[in-house]
């Protein structure tokens, strides 16, 4: 049984409302039970959209083995894996209700291709697959472990993650792009929050908007000889300038145990798993 306080899901320590009146989950600031059943009334399906391209299918395993501990227990979910290494990646057998989709696509030379690529792969399954399987998506990178619950408290029309390396920074240390010949440009009087390429999510449509958004300004600046700085992040941001987010994560759903733990952090939910860049990346 919950509490009937209803004062009693609050928190002051941290923001809980954008100022366009979307949510920001913190622990402690909503109830599961009642979440749990109102997503079980509307027979929820969930994809969770993972890449593993070339080496980094050797994350693939222990991301599945956490999700199925803490990801959207008891609902309905599709792992959607992006690979070129069908081969490599094992028959996993999952409980009734959830199940692995291998879906075979191309591999890029340069790592930043490959990840901003992501966008026009999710598009693309978005518009042919997806919208007839599931509600929802959740677009999160592979090099990362569940290790809390994340539930349908993060599920809305279209949702963004606050980065861990900048919830508390000032607009002017955000790493937007910040050259006027890049379509994913945002002017330094301009911008929110700073979101992270590693997580975001929502209905189909909304998902199919947002990537679709994305891939079409990368194809524009690719024509123009210039690639934003943080890729497929930097037009996400973009994106989320203009397209606000209806409801935002906190960094408690996208950690780092290389940044210090600030006070108000109460849950660790997925967190990257270290890795030598050079090694995994450009091999
Ligand atoms: N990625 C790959 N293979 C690569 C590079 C990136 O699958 O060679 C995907 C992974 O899903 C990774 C994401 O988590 O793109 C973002 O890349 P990174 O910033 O984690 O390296």
């Amino acid at each position: 049984m919950y509490s009937s306080t209803i004062l009693s899901y609050r928190r002051t320590d941290v923001l809980m409302v954008t100022p366009w009146f979307a949510p920001i989950v913190w622990d402690g600031t909503y109830n599961i039970d009642i979440l749990n059943a109102q997503f079980h009334q509307r027979n929820v399906r969930v994809g969770l959209t993972v890449f593993a391209i070339k080496k980094y299918t050797v994350f693939l395993q222990r991301f599945i083995e956490t999700a199925e501990k803490f990801f959207m227990v008891g609902h309905k979910v599709n792992y959607y894996v992006f690979t070129d290494r069908p081969n490599d990646i094992g028959n996993i057998s999952l409980p009734e209700g959830r199940k692995v989709v291998i879906l075979e696509v191309p591999s890029y030379k340069r790592w930043q291709e490959v990840s901003m690529r992501r966008m026009e792969m999710i598009r693309d399954y978005s518009q042919q697959r997806f919208i007839h399987e599931v509600d929802f998506l959740v677009c999160v990178d592979v090099d990362m472990r569940f290790s809390d619950e994340v539930g349908v408290e993060i599920l809305g029309d279209v949702f963004g993650t606050l980065h861990p390396g900048f919830y508390a920074a000032s607009r002017d240390r955000f790493t937007y792009e910040r050259r006027k010949q890049s379509t994913a440009y945002i002017p330094p009087d301009e911008g929110d929050f700073y979101y992270a390429g590693g997580y975001f999510g929502g209905t189909v449509p909304e998902v199919y908007k947002l990537t679709n958004y994305c891939h079409n300004e990368m194809l524009t600046d690719k024509r123009n000889g210039i690639e934003a700085i943080w890729h497929d992040e930097s037009y996400l941001n973009k994106y989320f300038l203009y397209h606000k987010p209806t409801k935002i994560l906190s960094p408690e759903y996208l950690w780092d145990n290389g940044y210090a733990v600030p006070q108000f952090l109460k849950r660790r939910r997925f967190v990257a798993v270290p890795k030598n860049h050079n090694e995994i990346r450009n091999k």
